[in-house]
């Protein structure tokens, strides 16, 4: 089967897990995505009831509507479950996340989830955190150039994610400073200095967040647990 055909098994998975009644929050990317349309088709289908959504960016809000997913605002209750994509996944399930724009939303939202779900298709797997993909930073607009150098001091590989000609914006504003992580780096070490850097507002480090991972692998989904 095709790629997309793997996210999408992951994806109906992970929302076999939601029940009637659940608050789910609802990640960002191409394969949440997959799950955003199952638990709209679920609800329409009669299958589930009474399940309200948060949206981990605006696009997802969007989607969710689209399908008949009633959506909240995250308040400080917690949610039943969360259930979102990444960009690496290491065998603790640590996870880079971001590369779609929606870190911050995502870690806020998903920090609140009693279970956090990760689906995936199995090129997203690493044995290092930074094998493959850049670590997405969010960095405050303001002094965007000052934050910028003081990243470079602790990450020299890095970029200002562009969109076209122009800098990417995130949906709160912000702007994203993409970074290879080079071998040798202690993440939880790392999340801290990073966390600590004046004009950063957060990382797509996920570290310790996820309880389950459904990996779609060419000959099925894995359920990966830490
Ligand atoms: O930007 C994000 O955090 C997305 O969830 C990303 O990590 C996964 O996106 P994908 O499912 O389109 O690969």
């Amino acid at each position: 089967p095709d790629l997309e055909a793997l996210k999408k098994e992951a994806a109906i998975r992970a929302v076999a897990l939601v029940g009637s009644g659940m608050r789910v929050g609802l990640g960002t990317g191409s394969t949440a995505k997959y799950a955003i349309e199952e638990i709209g088709r679920r609800l329409a289908a009669g299958e589930l009831s009474g399940v309200t959504g948060v949206a981990t960016s605006e696009a997802s809000d969007a989607l969710a509507r689209q399908v008949g997913i009633p959506v909240e605002a995250l308040d400080p209750r917690p949610l039943d479950i969360a259930i979102d994509g990444a960009d690496e996944i290491d065998p603790a399930l640590n996870l880079i996340k971001g590369l779609g724009g929606a870190l911050l939303r995502e870690k806020l939202t998903e920090v609140q989830a009693r279970q956090l779900v990760i689906i995936a298709d199995h090129t997203k797997l690493v044995t290092r955190i930074g094998e493959k993909a850049p670590l997405p930073i969010e960095i405050a607009l303001f002094g965007f150039l000052s934050t910028i150098e003081r990243l470079r001091a602790v990450l020299p590989a890095g970029r200002l994610r562009q969109n076209g000609a122009q800098p990417y914006v995130t949906d709160n504003g912000n702007l994203i400073f993409d970074a290879q992580i080079p071998e040798g780096h202690d993440i939880h070490a790392l999340e801290r200095q990073l966390k600590g850097t004046l004009g950063v507002i957060d990382t797509g480090l996920f570290l310790g967040m996820a309880q389950v991972a459904f990996v779609a692998a060419p000959d099925g989904v894995q359920e990966l647990r830490p």
